[in-house]
């Protein structure tokens, strides 16, 4: 009945296991944070709420709870590279985008939403930005991005999609239109702007993270004489 996707199976034990992972492996300093009452707090929004009437300020309570500050010079804003950020950041310990912040980590990846006329969560589909603005998943992205903006400070890392045929900034979007808008010049030193384009177009930091998945491409072969000039030892062949 909705164009998007249905709400993730095993939810909760999804989101109960990634908090319990994050407050005990990823980010101890959050050790007192309550999953418990994390979960709670989420549920409710998931279950009081019409899936086409949930506004970002439902998640206040969420939020409240479960932020907490971000390290500065490590925030990493991203559009149209959710993989490669993921493999780049390594789980929060190089950057901390949003997705490896305690409450981003709620939603990464998951899909949910209550029956519309029943209390249970539905299961075969949601409603995507296209059946309604007031999503639940949209409207906990816009809500956790905000606070993510609010709390980032020193160098600004973004990283953009230059081979995204739309363009590598979307000029609507979570970053335009909910990140941007709530940084807090005061505690921002730098902004740094990474455009990473397609294996085979013009090169960019992270190209080496990109050769893992394009090993024999030309742009991934590593140049042994110059490597070995550099080095001061001769080339084997
Ligand atoms: P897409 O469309 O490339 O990727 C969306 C996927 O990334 C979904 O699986 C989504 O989880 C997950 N995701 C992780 N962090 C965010 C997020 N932060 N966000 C929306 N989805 C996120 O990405 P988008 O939609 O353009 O969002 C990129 C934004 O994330 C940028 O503003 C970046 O700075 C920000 P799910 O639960 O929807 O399956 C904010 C919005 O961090």
């Amino acid at each position: 009945r909705w164009r998007g996707e249905g709400t993730t199976r095993h939810l909760e034990s999804i989101m109960r296991g990634r908090c319990a992972e994050y407050i005990a492996r990823l980010n101890p300093d959050q050790r007192d944070k309550n999953c418990t009452a994390l979960w709670e707090a989420f549920r409710m929004v998931l279950l009081r709420k019409d899936p086409c009437s949930v506004f970002p300020s439902d998640y206040d309570l969420f939020i409240n709870l479960s932020r907490h500050s971000i390290p500065r010079d490590k925030s990493l804003f991203w559009e149209n590279n959710h993989l490669l950020v993921t493999s780049y950041t390594e789980s929060g310990r190089r950057l901390m985008p949003l997705c490896n912040v305690l409450y981003g980590r709620f939603g990464d990846f998951l899909s949910w939403c209550r029956q519309e006329n029943g209390s249970g969560l539905d299961y075969q589909s949601c409603p995507s930005s296209e059946d309604c603005e007031n999503n639940a998943v949209d409207s906990f992205w816009r809500r956790a991005s905000m606070q993510y903006s609010r709390d980032s400070s020193g160098v600004i890392h973004v990283m953009l999609n230059g081979s995204e045929p739309a363009g590598a900034y979307p000029i609507k979007g979570f970053f335009a239109d909910f990140e941007i808008p709530y940084f807090q010049k005061d505690k921002i030193t730098r902004i740094e702007i990474w455009v990473m384009h397609d294996i085979g177009r013009p090169k960019a930091p992270v190209k080496l993270l990109q050769c893992v998945d394009h090993s024999t491409h030309p742009d991934c072969a590593l140049n042994s004489a110059a490597a070995s000039a550099q080095r001061g030892v001769p080339p084997l062949w």
